[in-house]
């Protein structure tokens, strides 16, 4: 890629462009400045790849785009890159993941605006998503002193028996819009602490906040005297996903995005034998019980369900209701969605910005309809709000739906901010309806029964990768493991010990004694 500042001259503005896109894209390059980004310009006769913000729904600028050819080259440098960082000892890695910490606490805010411009995000969760990047590298330096094996007792005198963890090798990260950064940075932060380079395929729709992150990467490993190589960033579609998904030479492929991207990445991996981590859809559920705080549950229900726009894997987007408590939880939330602030992200007291693209409303509207036409009935928002001065940007007013029963389209995922209520009479019944969907992300109880509660908890509860109390369903902390079930992928990033999937595990026997016994007792001549 040709590495020159772009200006706003070098861009292509079309004639029709609104004031808003002009503003946005001298934000946008302003913002990257500051992180030190270089932006890179397509060459004259190059269709470059359109960077496109929600918030006006038109093109700020475009960069060159990554193919097959790209990714081969990135991957190789990762590759070679491998070579010296697998032996750098690991708390030397960690420090350089402490420098990214501090450059992303330098830059909260310049990369919080790159996420609001690019994912439309509301400034306080724009923050939120930067400050979970800091968590996870404050985690992964600690990490960084703790990734080891066990030594177990081996049944031969004289011997010992033990398990030593070696990086794996190039990693590859396809992350998606909605996270356009901090997905990233659970990989990376782990992956780069436990010696495995990464190459990074953002979404397409993402693609400045990448540039962005990269860029503060890139800083903390050369003052660290280290080889850039270890860190990658492919700016591509379809293609570059596509090639970097079969190349062998990536050890791990860690994708999040829809079920139907998982479906056609998880094969291709498999049959090279390579490792998956998959993070895909996700139809997060809560059950309301009848002890419930209803003052608490609706607080945590409106942000899980309307926050994000409803476009959180972990997007609270069916609710499961005791039919005694039904009609006064719908109430309560209906009065809530009612005064929910849509508008601009960036506006102080928005709570609600633009769904992704013109697509996402699209899809929205027709699950409505959908749901209207298998007896559900909208009983807040719904409908497509028009924000002056963004003619081209998709809006909508969070909806809540109640269903009498969980329908298809119930148990899909559409990706916007709509929540479906069911009703329940018994405990049973509500876990079997939560569990009854072929997603296995999220998912929590309301109630102050802690009979429930355990019971929500145990084996015969709920079947998610998340399970929480009195508590939504999206929000999780970096400490976790974060991820699900079913055909959510079964793979687990960020906290807890995700980090052994970045690392492949060798058994070692050492035979310090002057005999040659055989295990299990075997006699050889
Ligand atoms: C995602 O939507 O892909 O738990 C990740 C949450 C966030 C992460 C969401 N910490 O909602």
């Amino acid at each position: 890629m040709t590495s020159t500042t772009q200006t706003t001259d070098l861009t292509e503005s079309a004639p029709t462009e609104s004031a808003l896109t002009a503003e946005l894209r001298d934000n946008a390059l302003a913002a990257l400045e500051r992180l030190g980004a270089q932006v890179p310009v397509p060459d004259a006769d190059e269709q470059g790849l359109p960077v496109v913000s929600p918030l006006s729904g038109e093109t700020l600028l475009t960069l060159p785009r990554a193919g097959a050819a790209e990714v081969d080259a990135a991957v190789g440098r990762a590759a070679e890159a491998f070579t010296t960082w697998r032996s750098v000892p690991a708390p030397v890695r960690g420090q350089v993941v402490k420098r990214l910490g501090e450059l992303l606490t330098e830059h909260k805010a310049d990369l919080a605006q790159l996420v609001t411009l690019e994912a439309g995000k509301i400034t306080s969760e724009a923050l939120g998503e930067v400050q979970e990047m800091i968590d996870i590298c404050d985690f992964a330096v600690g990490l960084s002193r703790q990734v080891g094996g066990r030594t177990m007792p081996s049944e031969r005198p004289g011997h010992r028996l033990m398990e030593t963890w070696h990086p794996l090798g190039v990693v590859g990260v396809i992350s998606a819009f909605n996270f356009p950064v901090a997905v990233w940075s659970w990989n990376t932060a782990v992956a780069l602490v436990c010696g495995d380079a990464v190459v990074w395929k953002p979404s397409e729709k993402t693609l400045l906040s990448a540039i962005g992150s990269a860029a503060l990467l890139d800083r903390a490993l050369t003052e660290a005297g280290f080889p850039a190589g270890v860190s990658q960033l492919v700016l591509g579609e379809r293609e570059a996903g596509e090639a970097l998904v079969a190349d062998p030479r990536v050890a791990l492929v860690s994708a999040t995005g829809s079920e139907r991207m998982g479906a056609q990445v998880a094969p291709v991996v498999a049959a090279r034998m390579g490792r998956l981590l998959l993070e895909l859809g996700g139809n997060n559920a809560a059950i309301v019980a009848p002890s419930a705080d209803l003052d608490l549950a609706t607080r945590g229900i409106v942000f899980s369900a309307a926050g994000t726009a409803g476009q959180r894997c972990t997007t609270m987007r069916r609710l499961i209701v005791h039919e005694s408590v039904v009609d006064d939880v719908v109430a309560r939330l209906a009065r809530a969605y009612e005064g929910l602030p849509v508008g601009d992200p960036r506006a102080e007291g928005t709570l609600v910005g633009p769904l992704v693209d013109a697509g996402a409303r699209e899809r929205m509207v027709a699950s409505l309809e959908e749901a209207v036409a298998d007896g559900g009935q909208v009983v807040a928002g719904g409908a497509v709000v028009d924000v002056p001065g963004a003619a081209g940007a998709a809006y909508v007013h969070p909806a809540i739906v109640r269903m009498p029963a969980q329908t298809d389209v119930v148990r899909r995922e559409t990706f916007a901010p709509i929540l479906y209520v069911l009703t329940y009479s018994t405990l049973d019944e509500a876990i079997a309806l939560q569990n009854d969907v072929p997603q296995g992300l999220s998912s929590s109880i309301f109630t102050m029964d802690v009979r429930e509660a355990e019971t929500f908890l145990s084996e015969a509860g709920s079947d998610c990768g998340i399970a929480n109390v009195n508590i939504g369903t999206s929000g999780a902390e970096i400490g976790g493991a974060f991820g699900g079930e079913k055909s959510t992928g079964g793979g687990r990033e960020s906290g807890s010990d995700a980090w052994k999937q970045y690392m492949r595990r060798a058994t070692n026997t050492v035979n310090y004694s002057t005999e040659l016994p055989l295990a299990q007792g075997v006699n050889f001549g």
